[in-house]
């Protein structure tokens, strides 16, 4: 068997509006469209995936909050409905999504190996969180991967940035580890919004984009310079200022998301690929994708 490894990594926002805003059969909300700059960079995204040769696809997702280790989906399949807590209005989505179980235990047992608490998800009644569906959705919306999701554990709340940046590593080298032994090739996501402050009042049609601006100019500023070192390769700086950069804008990276993605990936010194970047509800949100095949490696944007 030959050695697994990662074909790509996204970062894939979640905001559940943009769900809402494409109006798929699945989702029972409708609207009249919105924030398009973000829908058509994901649809950019979503067709280079499809000339991707791949297994499955592994997501770190912020919205499942595990405050006892990392947790990883153990079923075949999950079915329900999702319904995103805060906007109950917008995003009541019918899932039906089949999961890698198999490449699931083996980065299970390679995170339990560096001594990272984690546990295997088996309660079939187990509601999969909307950033999983969002991010997966938007990527790949004919659902034809099996998944792997895996938890935040709340490691900056429990204790810091710096801690968390620390596990965050470990459990990325951990799960390459596991993809390397599985022979498999792999999509990884990291789903999350950049800055993340954000309006507490919606507006009467939340789809109204006369209404929609980033929350302050600070944190905007902040995310130009994080894209601006995505575009230029220097991700191993983007983590070294990952605590600042998280404690100023209250940024979505508090979970440890895109440090678990570049450990995984060895941290890039290529440039990341842009899609697109709009504010949502005033946060911060950026689509970009590193691939470590120099041939299919593009500037984007
Ligand atoms: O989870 C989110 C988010 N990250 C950003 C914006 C709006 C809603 O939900
Ligand atoms: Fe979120």
């Amino acid at each position: 068997m030959s050695k697994g490894e990662i074909v790509l990594g996204c970062l894939a926002p979640h905001p559940p509006h943009l769900v809402y805003a494409e109006n798929p059969p699945q989702n029972e909300a409708f609207s009249e469209g919105g924030w398009e700059t973000l829908r058509w960079g994901y649809a950019k995204l979503a067709r280079k995936l499809k000339t991707i040769d791949y297994d499955a696809i592994v997501i770190f997702t912020p919205h499942w909050q595990t405050y006892i280790g990392t947790h990883f989906l153990g079923l075949p399949e999950f079915k329900s409905k999702s319904v995103d807590p805060v906007f109950p209005n917008l995003f009541r989505y019918n899932y039906d999504l089949k999961v890698d179980v198999e490449l699931a235990e083996a980065m299970h047992e390679e995170t339990a190996k560096a001594g990272i608490i984690t546990k295997m998800m088996r309660n079939p009644d187990f509601r999969v969180d909307y950033g999983t569906i969002t991010s997966c959705h938007l990527l790949n919306p004919s659902w034809d991967k099996p998944i792997v999701t895996i938890s935040s554990n709340r490691n900056s709340h429990y204790y810091s940035n710096e801690v968390m940046i620390e596990q965050a590593k470990a459990l990325g080298e951990a799960c390459m580890k596991a993809i390397e032994k599985s022979g498999k090739k792999v999509v990884l996501v990291s789903s999350h919004s950049l800055s993340h402050r954000h309006f507490v009042t919606e507006a009467p049609l939340p789809e109204d984009m006369s209404r929609e601006h980033i929350y302050n100019h600070s944190q905007y500023v902040w995310d130009m310079k994080i894209i601006d070192m995505f575009r230029n390769g220097q991700m191993k700086e983007v983590v070294d200022i990952m605590p600042e950069y998280t404690e100023q804008t209250i940024a979505e990276t508090e979970a440890g998301g895109l440090i678990w993605m570049m450990a995984a990936m060895g941290v890039p010194s290529y440039p990341a690929e842009i899609y697109g970047y709009q504010s949502v509800i005033g946060t911060g949100n950026c689509i970009a994708c590193w691939d470590p095949n120099n041939e299919t490696r593009e500037l984007v944007l």
